[in-house]
């Protein structure tokens, strides 16, 4: 699913964000100390290779919604952005910090003049934040957002299952059907 919304090209597609070639950056949904963990994290990392985890190990901890970005070693990508989302939970109050996780990573695409970015659902995997609630909160962050973007022309979701690609797909059309 493909849309433009103010100027912007927003798609969903279901699939693994360790390999997204046309993008100049790709989102990791990080833990504080940017271990190499599981699910987002363990994709991006096992592509990369190494020398990704010695080029952000020095930039730990992050605190929830905190985003910070190095190179992209052998992803097939310039940049990794990585976000540490809040633990359901735990982190509160988690909408602001996963909203920040959005807002921050948008903030440090524009400030290295990235074009395209593709984010994961952040937190929705190990850090338990309920799928539904969560994409309400990237929708909200990323419309609220776009008027600001002068070099990012396209933001690419990349989700997991089926069922997350259809939320994000309905999200679309409605933004579509309202624009
Ligand atoms: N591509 C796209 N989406 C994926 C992929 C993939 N390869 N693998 C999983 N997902 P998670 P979090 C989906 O757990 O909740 C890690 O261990 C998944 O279905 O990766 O922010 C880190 O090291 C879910 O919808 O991130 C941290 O410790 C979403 O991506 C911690 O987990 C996020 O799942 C971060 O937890």
């Amino acid at each position: 699913m493909k849309i433009t919304y103010k100027n912007i090209q927003l798609v969903a597609v279901r699939g693994d964000i360790g390999n997204q070639p046309d993008v100049d950056a790709v989102v990791n949904a990080a833990n504080a100390e940017l271990k190499i963990g599981g699910g987002v994290a363990a994709a991006i990392h096992r592509t990369a290779g190494p020398e990704l985890y010695e080029a952000s190990k020095h930039l730990a901890p992050l605190s929830p919604g905190q985003a910070v970005i190095t190179g992209a070693f052998n992803l097939p990508n310039d940049h990794v952005i990585h976000c540490r989302g809040p633990v359901y939970g735990k982190d509160k109050p988690e909408e602001k910090f996963l909203a920040n996780c959005y807002k921050n990573a948008l903030k440090l695409a524009e400030e290295n003049q990235i074009s395209s970015i593709a984010f994961p659902a952040i937190s929705t995997g190990a850090f338990n934040y309920p799928f539904e609630e969560a994409t309400k909160i990237a929708f909200q962050t990323i419309t609220a957002e776009v008027e600001n973007l002068k070099y990012v022309e396209k933001i690419k979701f990349v989700l997991n299952g089926e069922d997350d690609l259809k939320l994000y797909t309905e999200y679309l059309q409605e933004l579509s059907s309202s624009h």
